[in-house]
């Protein structure tokens, strides 16, 4: 046999042994054999995912200074800094496939990285606050409790942690929407309104329809997804069409009816239009979300260079042996 031949070969049995780990519901760790075409995918995902959590802060991060009471303020600044958080997990999950987090910010920064397409529209009051809560870590959590049992061992357990945090998230956003719908008819039209501007966006964010999912078949051979996009789109529908009628508000689709023969909600359709011109660069907000990530870039280059100086001082007076001391002169500069 040639050289290429037996290379083919072994090729095949690593790719057989790969795809039997994952088909009998073992995890990939990252010193395993694993396909590029895996490796990638997943970088592709994760570093998508992380940059959403980035840039996931920016929409409510505007509502901090102008939260209505202490206690508000308190609950979303927390918040805030709970997608931060997901955000660094999910970088370090992605850097264990071998791409480092200064490729994947470049990436962002440039374009050429994906986030969530939710991201690009604006919180123009406070009740927007209440429904990006309800709505959109409502269907980030129908998305990401299936990437709990994701075939990638660092994802799946970075989104345990990620998830819970989330349906935290969920519930602190309905109970504003809540407060706002038993309050004045002003507030009740504020909470109606913010639905109306945040449903069918966060209809889209489950990507596009199965039909036109160009990564879902091969995803879910390796169990990166468990479910379709159309298939957690309509969890999402009929999780919130009840759960609207506790709010006493309703959903901005006149087509929303409940089907007894399907044991579903169907719905009207959805504007694809829209969705492919804010994920291709042209909503409302892309371009000052990425201008706010790029100079907040800028602005933090002052707090790498220190923290790459202190590293390197660190290590000069392990070096000389005087670790956990304090820096003698000859070292300190
Ligand atoms: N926006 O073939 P598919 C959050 C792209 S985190 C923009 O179906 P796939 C927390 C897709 O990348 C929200 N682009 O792709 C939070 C692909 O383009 P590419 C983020 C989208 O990967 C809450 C192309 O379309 N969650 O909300 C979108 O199999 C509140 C074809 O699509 C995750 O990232 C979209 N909505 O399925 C933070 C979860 N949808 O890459 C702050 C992990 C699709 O070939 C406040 N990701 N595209 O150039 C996933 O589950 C999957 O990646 C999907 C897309 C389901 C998003």
């Amino acid at each position: 046999m040639s050289n290429t031949g037996a290379h083919s070969v072994a090729q095949h049995s690593l790719e057989a042994q790969f795809q039997a780990k994952i088909d009998a519901e073992g995890r990939i760790e990252p010193k395993d054999w694993m396909p590029e075409a895996y490796r990638k995918t997943l970088i592709r995902q994760i570093g998508q995912h992380a940059h959403s959590e980035i840039v996931g802060m920016l929409p409510e991060g505007n509502w901090i200074t102008r939260a209505p009471s202490l206690k508000r303020k308190a609950i979303l600044l927390a918040k805030v800094q709970d997608e931060a958080g997901h955000g660094l997990y999910l970088y370090s999950a992605a850097e264990t496939l071998g791409v480092d987090r200064g490729t994947m910010v470049e990436e962002l920064h440039s374009g050429k990285a994906k986030y969530s397409s939710i991201f690009n529209y604006p919180t123009l009051n406070w009740a927007d606050i209440g429904a990006i809560g309800w709505l959109v870590d409502g269907a980030a959590i129908l998305n990401q409790i299936p990437l709990c049992r994701c075939s990638y061992g660092p994802y799946a357990r970075a989104m345990v942690r990620i998830c819970k945090e989330e349906s935290f998230h969920q519930r602190q956003g309905f109970e504003i929407l809540l407060v706002l719908s038993k309050g004045a008819p002003e507030q009740r039209a504020m909470a109606q309104d913010a639905i109306n501007r945040w449903y069918w966006p966060s209809v889209m964010m489950f990507g596009p329809s199965d039909n036109d999912s160009v990564h879902s078949a091969q995803s879910m051979r390796w169990k990166i997804k468990r479910f379709s996009n159309d298939e957690l789109r309509q969890r999402f529908i009929d999780m919130i069409a009840e759960q609207v009628k506790v709010l006493g508000l309703s959903i901005p689709d006149p087509q929303l009816k409940w089907n007894a023969g399907r044991g579903h909600y169907d719905f009207g359709p959805i504007d694809w239009e829209e969705f492919w011109k804010v994920v291709n660069g042209n909503g409302p907000c892309n371009q000052q979300r990425l201008r706010a990530r790029v100079k907040a870039w800028e602005d933090g280059a002052w707090v790498r260079e220190a923290a790459v100086a202190h590293a390197e001082k660190k290590a000069r007076l392990t070096a000389a042996g005087f670790a956990g001391q304090p820096t003698p002169d000859f070292l300190s500069r």
